[in-house]
């Protein structure tokens, strides 16, 4: 097995970490302004592409020696011989003993890659082969409900990385997608979300996609249920579930226990982390969406990026690039966060869906071999669509006290011409790039006749650093870039830190924490109760006033 060489050692024993503090300390009081005073071509220079995607990285605050280092650090973190690790099946998710593949849910049909014995690409195809079939059916009005009706309404239930992704994709996609059918999402355990998402819609005519890759989740399987009971409460008959439901998940035993017919059933693998299972099984509601060809665009989308990532120098690989500014900012800087900020409103799950991605699997405080880290890892990623962020929280980001590090995401061509509204949307992303970058100094202020007591509040300090990404639209293949990029960059960051990004047992944990209160919350007398004082106090508290 392959280990991260300086990664598990700790970044800062790395040889290039001495020398990249040195570096900060010469880069960090100098503006930007004065960096491209100094070196007026980075503009131009410090732009990387791949696959059509476009990444201007010339606004943050680096020189070109702080890039060769980061890119060492990569190398000496084993950057490269942990990708092949990955990218080969090793089991580099060491603490739950896995291979970590989303890579081999998008390699092309006829590609192999043995695991275990196993064609792990084959397999993938065969069942993105029956969730073809399947979807083509429900599309096409093929494969209709128990009473015979066509299927209009398509209701995934899933949590976490069993929503998130399939949220995202459904609303970035939804340009592409049969406008006839109504998709939704039900996560949270809290009824309404239920209720709200089912009240318009016919039993009939809806069909549920119970995503889990346990099947054992609280939330889901008690959304599952209710799903069964309102879907029954209507079509009567238990015969009526082999129409409605149908299960995504590895585990075979629970869905059959639940009720479903394991033909029904789109299976998926254990080396396929849930936050990394959006192009699995776990994307049939996206597929009954978008049909199965623009999911095939969306899967060669991310194996593009995959590629890139996989072969492309760490100069000029934008995942490495972007995963290395975000070390660069988080350690050097103290910079606590990263606003992801789309301009395009498609993309309005994005920064929710990389919450999971990047917090969950860089939320980490423990290196590979359990050492404790001594720097800080993952950064806290957060992120609304452009331009309404602009209108509350840049405030924040262009004159507060906290250094955020902005990704701001566009495309050259808007999904929905009208009027100049592209050309508006887009001149906000340059200009907030270029204030967030440059300010606006005392003077400048000065000089617009603004009296003396207001030009401190109407200076902008800038020095705000920034990455601008472009592609030309937001289509199937370019959703899958995206995710990949951010993919790979959170792997780069974890490589950094030496750390597992493909568990979560702080997730585990909230899976399990529940289970002992519901009984005391139940007791139909008082409970004897083994908390500290304020778990009791509060669980009395409302088994008083819930009645
Ligand atoms: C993702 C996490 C977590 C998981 C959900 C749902 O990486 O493990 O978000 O996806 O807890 O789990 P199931 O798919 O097993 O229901």
């Amino acid at each position: 097995m392959s280990s991260a060489p300086g990664g598990a050692a700790g970044m800062r024993s790395l040889p290039s970490w001495g020398p990249l503090q040195e570096n900060h300390a010469s880069v960090a009081p100098r503006h930007l302004r004065e960096i491209f005073a100094d070196d007026p071509g980075r503009g131009e220079r410090l732009v990387a592409e791949a696959a059509g995607l476009r990444l201007d990285y010339s606004k943050n605050r680096v020189d070109d020696e702080t890039l060769g280092l980061l890119v060492t650090l990569a190398g000496e973190a084993g950057l490269r011989e942990r990708t092949e690790a990955m990218f080969s099946g090793e089991r580099i998710n060491v603490t739950e003993d896995r291979s970590v593949l989303h890579v081999a849910l998008r390699m092309p049909r006829g590609r192999s890659l043995i695991v275990d014995g196993r064609d792990v690409v084959a397999d993938v195809h065969e069942v993105l082969d029956r969730m073809a079939a399947f979807s083509r059916s429900v599309r096409d009005g093929e494969w209709t409900g128990h009473t015979g009706k066509r299927i209009r309404n398509i209701i995934n239930i899933g949590i976490g990385g069993s929503d998130l992704g399939p949220v995202m994709a459904y609303r970035a996609l939804r340009h592409y997608s049969d406008r006839d059918l109504t998709v939704r999402f039900v996560s949270n355990v809290d009824a309404t979300d239920f209720v709200e998402k089912t009240r318009d819609l016919d039993p009939a005519e809806t069909l549920f996609v119970i995503a889990s890759k346990t099947f054992t989740t609280l939330e889901t399987m008690t959304n599952a249920r209710t799903a069964r009971e309102w879907s029954l409460a209507t079509l009567g008959e238990e015969a009526a579930v082999a129409r409605h439901f149908v299960a995504v998940s590895t585990n075979a035993e629970e869905v059959a226990g639940f009720g479903i017919d394991t033909d029904n059933m789109f299976g998926f693998w254990d080396w396929v982390g849930g936050r990394y299972s959006m192009d699995s099984a776990i994307g049939l509601s996206t597929m009954i969406a978008i049909g199965p060809e623009r999911f095939a665009e969306m899967l060669a989308g991310f194996h593009a990026i995959d590629e890139h990532f996989r072969t492309e120098p760490y100069e000029r690989n934008l995942p490495a690039l972007m995963g290395l500014l975000n070390v660069w900012y988080a350690e050097l800087f103290g910079a606590e966060t990263v606003a992801v900020l789309p301009y395009e409103q498609y993309l309005e799950r994005f920064p929710a869906y990389l919450q999971q991605l990047t917090m969950e699997s860089n939320g980490k405080h423990v290196r590979l071999d359990g050492a404790a880290v001594d720097y800080a890892t993952g950064p806290i990623f957060w992120g609304e669509p452009g331009t309404n962020g602009q209108h509350s929280f840049y405030q924040l980001i262009h004159q507060g006290t906290h250094l955020i590090p902005c990704d701001l995401i566009f495309f050259a061509r808007g999904l929905n011409p009208l009027g100049d509204h592209h050309d508006l949307l887009v001149a906000n992303v340059f200009a907030q790039a270029e204030a967030l970058a440059f300010g606006k100094t005392a003077d400048e202020v000065r000089a617009e006749g603004v009296p003396d007591r207001l030009v401190p509040h109407k200076t902008f300090e800038g020095n705000r650093p920034t990455n601008v990404l472009m592609a030309e639209r937001l289509d199937p293949e370019t959703l899958g870039k995206l995710v990949a990029l951010y993919e790979h960059s959170v792997f780069t960051q974890g490589t950094i830190w030496g750390i597992d990004s493909f568990d979560q047992w702080g997730v585990e944990l909230g899976k399990t924490l529940a289970k002992r209160i519901v009984p005391e919350l139940q007791a139909t007398t008082d409970p004897e109760l083994g908390h500290d004082s304020s778990t009791n106090a509060l669980i009395r508290a409302y088994r008083r006033r819930r009645g």
